[in-house]
């Protein structure tokens, strides 16, 4: 944890932690003798930049096509998803803060588009593992002039956790005729806004702004939103789960209790949308604005199995954070576990003892399929620590209960217990913090091993390296 707080913190400080942890462009495989296999990591997306592809710099972004090679070529789906660095100020609307983050680009909000219309250096090139497959034969390319000859790029994909194995993809510039998408969707987002078209109807402002948007991964879950902060449904689909809905609330508290703030009042506040995107291979959420905090930054990042949720934290100093999940009625009889609490208690609405600390990962599973939760908080606040929250109360919750219905079942998530120094660098304040969850969809089943095993794995990215092919 320590390491990966470091390592976070400096991606965040040369502001590279535009989606996550970045995958990290490893050493050259040439050193090892690998055997070609495609990591056991169907959840795991591979993340390039276009600066990992000078060569293909500077053709439309929806000229980049993917492919794998079995016995034959077979297109495989790709997303580019074009960034800039935006002045936060640009995505309210309004006038520079002089803030300047590297931010996804949307012009269906004030974002906007890139500047840079065509492939560059900051936009990113999203794929999934799954779709990787063998080595080429040399000097084989994909026939019926689908792609632009010696325009390819061979990728080598590399699982830090097997480092022996390795398994390849290859981008193209493509001469018009394919999808990138290559005929999938694992993932679409229906961005609804009830008030209407975005830009003509948001009231930046002040909230609320209701939504009734819905992210779907047909095999393994769904989520629902009503208002920019509020996640208020989650089914999960995966094996046999019975996809219930599990979740009353994700919820953001200062303390337990504490209703001054709430996800329902950082909706009820100023704030703005940055993107939102759909598929092919992910879908992106990001919006700005909690309270007195108008430049903190949520960006939810879904992929098939998967969602990676980044918290910007950008305001003056405030006692403490609260990130929980308070699950439903509908998730009676699932049993909770993290790394701290490894033998599980049931999720019945009846109190239960779990230890608190600066938890790594946790766990809800039962007939309602399986949650795989990672928590890493990155900052460089000196004496930083955080520890966790656990409620389980069906009726007369020991904490006041701010946001969604009368109880708490198996509430639970990270609790930064101390004061939280300004991160606001629009008051000249210079500490950052940026807490990520990432969340593994699963099947009924999930043992703590493997949750502990899906945290390895999100704290060890899948690594790349390229070479023109
Ligand atoms: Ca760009
Ligand atoms: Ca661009
Ligand atoms: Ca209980
Ligand atoms: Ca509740």
């Amino acid at each position: 944890m320590r390491s990966l707080f470091l390592l976070a913190g400096l991606l965040a400080v040369l502001g590279l932690l535009g989606g996550g942890i970045a995958p990290l462009s490893g050493n050259h495989s040439t050193a090892l003798a690998q055997t070609t296999s495609t990591p056991n990591r169907a959840a795991d997306p591979v993340v390039l930049t276009g600066a990992d592809v000078p060569g293909l710099n500077g053709i439309a972004p929806t000229s980049l096509v993917a492919f794998r090679y079995t016995t034959d070529w077979q297109q495989i789906p790709l997303q580019v998803d074009e960034r800039a660095v935006v002045d936060l100020g640009t995505v309210y609307n309004s006038t520079p803060t002089g803030v300047k983050v590297l931010s996804y680009t949307d012009p269906r909000t004030f974002t906007g588009a890139d500047p840079d219309a065509t492939l560059d250096q900051d936009d990113e090139i999203a794929l999934m593992v799954k779709d990787s497959g063998g080595k080429a034969p040399y000097l084989s390319e994909p026939a019926g002039n689908v792609v632009v000859p010696r325009s390819g790029v061979e990728v080598t994909i590399t699982d830090p956790l097997s480092p022996a194995q390795a398994s390849y993809v290859y981008l193209f510039k493509q001469t018009g005729a394919l999808s990138q998408g290559a005929g999938k969707q694992y993932v679409s987002y229906q961005f609804n806004l009830l008030s209407g078209d975005y830009k003509a109807t948001y009231k930046t402002n002040n909230g609320p702004n209701p939504e009734n948007s819905v992210i779907t991964s047909p095999s393994f879950y769904s989520h629902h939103f009503a208002d920019r902060w509020i996640d208020d449904e989650l089914h999960v689909f995966a094996g046999t789960a019975n996809r219930a809905d599990i979740l009353d609330r994700h919820k953001n508290l200062f303390a337990p209790g504490d209703c001054m703030r709430s996800e329902d009042t950082f909706s009820s506040a100023e704030g703005a949308f940055v993107v939102n995107k759909s598929g092919p291979v992910r879908a992106i959420r990001a919006y700005l604005g909690a309270n007195s905090g108008p430049l903190t930054e949520r960006q939810h990042i879904f992929y098939e199995q998967r969602q990676e949720i980044t918290t910007f934290l950008r305001v003056h100093a405030i006692g403490g954070m609260m990130d929980f999940f308070d699950y439903s009625p509908a998730a009676k009889g699932m049993k909770y576990y993290n790394d701290l609490n490894r033998a599980g208690v049931t999720i019945d609405g009846l109190g239960d003892a779990v230890g608190a600390g600066p938890i790594q990962w946790e766990m809800v599973n039962g007939a309602q399929g399986a949650l795989a939760i990672s928590h890493a908080i990155a900052t460089d606040i000196p004496g930083f620590a955080y520890s966790s929250y656990y409620l389980d109360a069906s009726t007369r919750p020991a904490d006041r209960q701010c946001t969604g219905d009368k109880a708490a079942y198996g509430s639970s998530g990270t609790w930064i217990t101390q004061g939280i120094a300004c991160t606001d660098p629009s008051k000249g304040c210079t500490n950052n913090l940026t807490s990520t969850r990432t969340i593994s969809y699963e099947a009924p089943g999930l043992t703590a091993p493997g949750a502990e095993q899906r945290n390895k794995q999100v704290n060890h990215p899948l690594t790349y390296t390229v070479q023109s092919w």
